[in-house]
């Protein structure tokens, strides 16, 4: 089952300043460290590593007349990231996205609908990225991703890729969710996202989940992304995280999840976020990061 005809583009994204916490921008380099070249090629990918996106550092968190940290360079750095995702899947490569905080999510997303318009989600974290500017307890805007790639939120933000490039709420699935805020429950209900909460995952397992979900992000969708924020697994499994909530999603049931996803071969593009290096255990969470792409993109156990 080996894919030697694939090609996967690798694109680092050294962001930290929408968790506005310095850590998660050294998250590609730790990626790349527990070794994601050698592992895809491995199993019989053409990697291209397209190296990191450049991301300034500026001092001052304030934008005029939001309570947004950091809009302007965040705004600025997905913009390049929609263009460089949208080259790759122009190309015919597939777009793997390494993070930086989970604002790059909408840069990727918004890149990867100017060619699939219909993109299914999973969102696979212990938050819902569901905030907008009236709601954040934050003003951080990986707290806000999701909102924006489904159209609300700042306009600096959900005009990237075009107004009409926007994911469809029912076909998007949240799974880990454990963490949130008042807002973005009533949001997530109002608009007709799926949520498989921890609750839901061990009522029902991991399988279940991910079946349920399959049949979801797939019917009447031309591709499917995967959003993983690495503190959607437990802390114990993956300490290096921003913003680390007990209770997670093991190991074992992300393995599995990752391998429902490859045997259903339907995954378009995927970025992995949140590694946040200064905060991990000798790089644990990076190399968590690296062996779920090896289910994810089809390694076999035997
Ligand atoms: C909170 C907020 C968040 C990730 C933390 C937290 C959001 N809901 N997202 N870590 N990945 O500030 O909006
Ligand atoms: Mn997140
Ligand atoms: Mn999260
Ligand atoms: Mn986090």
């Amino acid at each position: 089952n080996v894919k030697t005809n694939e090609n996967i583009s690798i694109i680092g994204v050294p962001m930290d300043l929408g968790a506005d916490r310095r850590g998660v921008d050294m998250g590609p380099s730790a990626i790349r460290y527990a070794g994601i070249v050698e592992r895809l090629e491995s199993i019989g990918y053409k990697v291209h590593d397209r190296g990191d996106l450049i991301v300034r550092r500026p001092q001052v968190n304030k934008t005029a007349n939001t309570n947004l940290k950091y809009l302007d360079e965040i705004t600025r750095v997905n913009l390049e990231l929609c263009e460089t995702v949208s080259a790759e899947m122009e190309k015919g490569n597939f777009p793997l996205v390494i993070g930086g905080d989970h604002s790059i999510a909408i840069g990727t997303i918004a890149g990867v609908l100017q060619h699939r318009p219909k993109t299914g989600v999973i969102w696979y974290d212990a938050h819902g990225d569901m905030n907008t500017s009236e709601t954040s307890p934050s003003g951080n805007i990986h707290g806000m991703s999701l909102a924006v790639s489904l159209g609300y939120g700042h306009e600096s933000l959900t005009s990237i890729g075009g107004i009409h490039a926007k994911l469809n709420p029912e076909k998007t699935v949240l799974i880990g969710a454990r963490a949130l805020d008042p807002g973005e429950k009533d949001f997530i209900k109002n608009l007709g996202v799926k949520v498989y909460t921890m609750h839901e995952i061990d009522r029902l397992g991991m399988a279940r989940v991910m079946e349920e979900t399959m049949e979801i992000v797939t019917d009447g969708t031309d591709g499917v992304h995967l959003s993983l924020d690495l503190d959607g697994l437990d802390p114990h499994d993956c300490p290096g995280v921003g913003t680390p909530v007990l209770g997670g999603i093991s190991y074992r049931e992300s393995h599995l999840a990752m391998e429902i996803l490859a045997e259903a071969n339907v995954l378009t593009s995927a970025e992995f976020v949140e590694v946040n290096p200064i905060l991990d255990q000798v790089n644990q969470t990076a190399r968590v990061a690296v062996a779920l792409m090896g289910s994810v993109f089809g390694e076999k156990l035997c």
